[in-house]
């Protein structure tokens, strides 16, 4: 891989390193940065430390098993921390975000403004290249997990030779990697196959992470899937499905942050549904997950009415009240009419 002696070259010099990811971190954002906190410190002996925009959710607190106390600084916790912290790195690493403007408005101006190398490991679409002083950005991989196990594995202290990573290291790239394919379920390729096999083969117990994953969510999780399902999924006749996920419904199901993870996949299941949009409530905004089927861009329809991106059938965005819709009750008459135009033949 191109950049990698320059990389290690960089990872050399620098002392004190922070690694942020986006904000509302998912699997891959937290598995991600705490695989290259644990590479970082266990391997090179370096101060490392994960920098999360808000905080991590509930169901994702058991891949902080294993780090000390100090790994992780998130922006909820500990603001000024993040922010010393950030002006006393001497390294930059952003992962599973395109640019620093998905690091939260917390952070951004701070990581922007710093002085340090910066370095970027992501597979979204559109990296914003001319912030960073090394890209590692590639779309054709399951996840920024993917890509950085395979930045890893060629690192020279390492030598494709699992066995001399931290245990923390692997299992957290095997976490990220199974959230980002919905475990397998799609952005898989030949090569994260290899990795899982590989990561298997190195002791990292697959099974213990399914079941933290997957066997361990709270009730009200399966409720409010079972009520959206019922009561609020609609579906265009042009084939977009959407579910509101409005503070009414929140509130009544004590809805919080991650425990929606997954849902907007659900009615891709339905045949005639090409695109499935989720809304998700919070101040002065929805947030937007969307995910679509082969031959309709989730990218260009966060892009085009959503104020985001991501990958082609998989992104997300911002839709602001009032702004792009005058109060949150205009959500249902904008998705609407977005459908009939972004899907019109
Ligand atoms: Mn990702």
């Amino acid at each position: 891989m191109n950049n990698i002696l320059a990389l290690d070259t960089m990872i050399a010099e620098a002392s004190r390193i922070s690694v942020s990811v986006h904000i509302h971190p998912d699997g891959d954002a937290l598995g991600s940065g705490l695989a290259l906190v644990s590479y970082l410190s266990g391997m090179r002996g370096k101060d490392a430390v994960l920098l999360v925009p808000d905080s991590v959710p509930e169901s994702l607190a058991f891949m902080l098993e294993g780090f000390g106390e100090g790994s992780v600084l998130t922006c909820n916790q500990d603001l000024e921390g993040v922010r010393e912290r950030i002006s006393g790195s001497d390294l930059l690493f952003c992962l599973d975000c395109s640019s620093f403007s998905r690091s939260g408005e917390d952070m951004e101006p701070e990581l922007r403004s710093s002085s340090a190398p910066k370095v970027l490991v992501d597979h979204h679409l559109n990296p914003e290249r001319d912030s960073f002083g090394i890209v590692f950005s590639e779309t054709e991989v399951s996840s920024t997990c993917e890509l950085l196990f395979r930045i890893i594995k060629e690192m020279p202290d390492v030598e494709g030779d699992l066995a001399r990573l931290p245990m923390e290291c692997l299992e957290s790239l095997m976490t990220g990697m199974t959230t980002d394919t919905n475990n397998f379920a799609n952005s898989v390729f030949p090569g994260t196959l290899n990795m899982a096999s590989e990561l298997m083969a190195a002791g990292v117990d697959r099974d213990r992470i399914l079941s933290c994953l997957y066997h361990n969510y709270r009730e009200n999780r399966l409720r409010l899937m079972g009520y959206l399902l019922d009561r609020n999924l609609e579906i265009t006749p042009e084939g977009t499905a959407f579910m509101i996920l409005d503070r009414a419904i929140q509130k009544r199901f004590d809805f919080r942050q991650g425990e929606s993870e997954g849902f907007v996949n659900l009615p891709l299941a339905i045949s005639r549904v090409r695109m499935s949009i989720l809304l998700t409530e919070e101040e002065g905004r929805f947030r937007v997950s969307i995910r679509s089927k082969e031959g309709t861009s989730a990218n260009l329809c966060a892009m085009r009415y959503f104020n985001g991106g991501g990958h082609e059938m998989a992104a997300g965005g911002k839709l602001f009240f009032p702004g792009n819709i005058p109060s949150p009750e205009g959500a249902k008459a904008y998705i609407l009419k977005v459908s009939e135009e972004f899907l019109a033949k």
